[in-house]
């Protein structure tokens, strides 16, 4: 396997998923993804899908045997989800902390302004999912967005996006590059 060579500086990875709690109300949906801009995140691909429960199945299989298991695979096929592919320098621990404590008890009284202190409406529908290591982060891209090479990312666009300038598109919810005026021909 060829490794992905990463300047010390480059922009970190995560998986951030929008659960069917959330993206079933508008208002919702719309105050995390401005939570995702607002913290400066940049937003490398989203795309909205229905989950298939074997799908469900084999994303949470680190969970399989819990007593949550059942519960958590049925409600995350239940709906529309929206996923993220977010860089930012500390992607993973940063959205993490947005988003707050798992259990939703421990959100509303530790961690009241995150996401789901916010928004959760129990343990289950918890508003959000986050990579927990850059090994899940990578494993977890590949599953929602398969045609994305995160080594040609690296290579190509995460150079730029660093550097900068960057812009958003509201139309496609994503950031891009922006391009840099070519110097004209004499
Ligand atoms: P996530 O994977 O969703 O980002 O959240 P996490 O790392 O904080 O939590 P994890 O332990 O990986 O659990 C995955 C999801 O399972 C449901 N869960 N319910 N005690 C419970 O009832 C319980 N524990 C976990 C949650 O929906 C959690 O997000
Ligand atoms: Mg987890």
């Amino acid at each position: 396997m060829t490794s992905i060579f990463r300047s010390p500086q480059a922009l970190q990875l995560t998986l951030a998923l929008i659960k069917p709690d959330a993206v079933a109300h508008p208002l919702i949906l719309e105050a995390v993804h401005q939570q995702i801009l607002s913290n400066k995140f940049l937003i490398v691909r989203t795309r909205e899908l229905q989950w298939r429960k074997e799908d469900c199945r084999r994303f949470y299989r680190e969970h399989e045997g819990r007593f949550f298991y059942q519960r958590l695979v049925e409600f995350m096929a239940s709906g529309p989800i929206r996923a993220y592919i977010l860089a930012h320098k500390d992607a993973i621990q940063l959205w993490r902390t947005l988003m707050g404590p798992t259990r939703v008890f421990r959100a509303r009284h530790m961690a009241p302004d995150s996401i789901r202190g916010s928004f959760g409406l129990t343990d289950t529908r918890n508003t959000t999912h986050g990579s927990d290591s850059v090994v899940s982060a990578s494993r977890e891209i590949a599953a929602f967005f398969p045609d994305f090479s995160e080594q040609r990312w690296y290579e190509e666009e995460e150079p730029q996006l660093r550097r900068g300038p960057v812009c958003y598109s509201p139309e496609k919810g994503i950031h891009c590059a922006a391009a840099t005026e070519s110097p004209k021909a004499a």
